[in-house]
């Protein structure tokens, strides 16, 4: 099938591509249990600050305990986004990830520091921990992206050790989606997902990172927004930073994480410039967003967060001011 009738039908009919377990999660929704206040009524001006994608707790006591410790923003969102990459019960990041159509499990990471270096890896296979290889391009390569052979050569080279990232719980998962090859969206199903994480240090200073394993049963060779910076991820020192979990086409569309920046260099709030974000997906002409979740989250200098999303059950977790907890965010469609 043609690239661009492959697209289409994945994101207007839903066939063809999975795009239900990796988009959207509340686990907490899922179960039945009450729904945290809206992030609206509480945004606060407090320093160090750390937020995250989804449910991620131990991610973002991690990332504090670093900034706590005297690490910089650039350590805490690495640390805070490798725990979970280790945990092979998160089926978007890391270990564990479900596998494209084929069975490959291959990982898409960035990360972005104060001073505007950044570096990513794309398609990358069998090192679980992409968010610090994305660092080591950053830091060692005169590089921003590597891809898939060339990736993980690098990643060897650096230390990395191979592993086989397919769970058994993933490689059941995919065994069953194999069996008919396509099914429906279903929004807001699933544990917790692909990580975007934001550090505003003591002194102001910000950090951010992203990794994913992507879209489930992807097409062999998707990249999604997520390594791409700008789109999945974007830092500028001077205003603040935001990132992005859903469906990556529809971000890379919109260069959604580097317009947050630019509407809060504007003069936006992150809550402000999360919502027109969302609303420049939207309200495109003739949009279909029935059936896809974006959620975007960012953070300005002062401590400020924001998070909004097309669809409910998108949440942050935040940690500011001794608080470490998941906060539900507001949405776009509520017919
Ligand atoms: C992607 N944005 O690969 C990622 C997937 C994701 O929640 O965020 N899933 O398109």
């Amino acid at each position: 099938m043609k690239r661009r009738k492959f697209l289409k039908n994945a994101s207007l009919t839903g066939v063809g591509i999975a795009v239900g377990s990796s988009i959207v999660s509340c686990d907490d929704a899922a179960q039945g249990k009450p729904i945290p206040p809206k992030i609206n009524s509480e945004s606060k001006t407090v320093l160090p600050v750390v937020v995250a994608t989804w449910h991620v707790e131990e991610a973002t006591a991690k990332a504090m305990d670093v900034l706590q410790s005297g690490g910089t923003a650039l350590d805490a969102v690495e640390q805070g986004c490798k725990i979970e990459e280790a945990n092979e019960k998160g089926q978007s990041v890391g270990k564990g990830g479900l596998p494209d159509r084929e069975g490959n499990v291959t990982l898409d990471a960035c990360i972005m520091d104060d001073k505007g270096n950044c570096g990513a890896v794309v398609y990358l296979k069998d090192i679980k921990h992409a968010v610090s290889v994305a660092r080591k391009v950053m830091e060692d390569t005169p590089h921003v992206m590597l891809a898939g052979e060339g990736a993980k050569q690098f990643a060897l080279e650096s230390g990395f050790e191979a592993e086989d990232l397919l769970t058994e719980a993933s490689k059941k998962a995919w065994e069953k989606w194999k069996i008919e090859a396509k099914y429906k969206p279903i929004i807001n199903i699933e544990n917790h997902d692909t990580i975007g994480m934001l550090a505003v240090d003591k002194n102001g200073t910000i950090s951010g990172a992203c990794t994913t394993s992507g879209l489930a049963y992807k097409m062999n060779g998707r990249i999604g927004d997520s390594p791409i910076i700008g789109s999945g991820l974007f830092v500028d020192n001077e205003v603040g930073g935001a990132t992005a979990t859903g469906l990556g086409e529809e971000v890379v569309k919109t260069v959604g994480s580097f317009l947050i920046v630019e509407l809060m260099r504007q003069g936006k709030t992150p809550q402000e410039a999360c919502e027109e974000a969302i609303g420049r997906i939207v309200n495109k002409p003739g949009k279909d967003y029935k059936d896809f979740q974006i959620g975007y989250i960012a953070v300005n200098k002062k401590g400020e967060t924001g998070c909004y999303s097309i669809h409910q059950y998108f949440s942050m977790t935040k940690y500011q001011d001794g608080e470490n907890k998941q906060i539900q965010s507001d949405f776009f469609n509520k017919a």
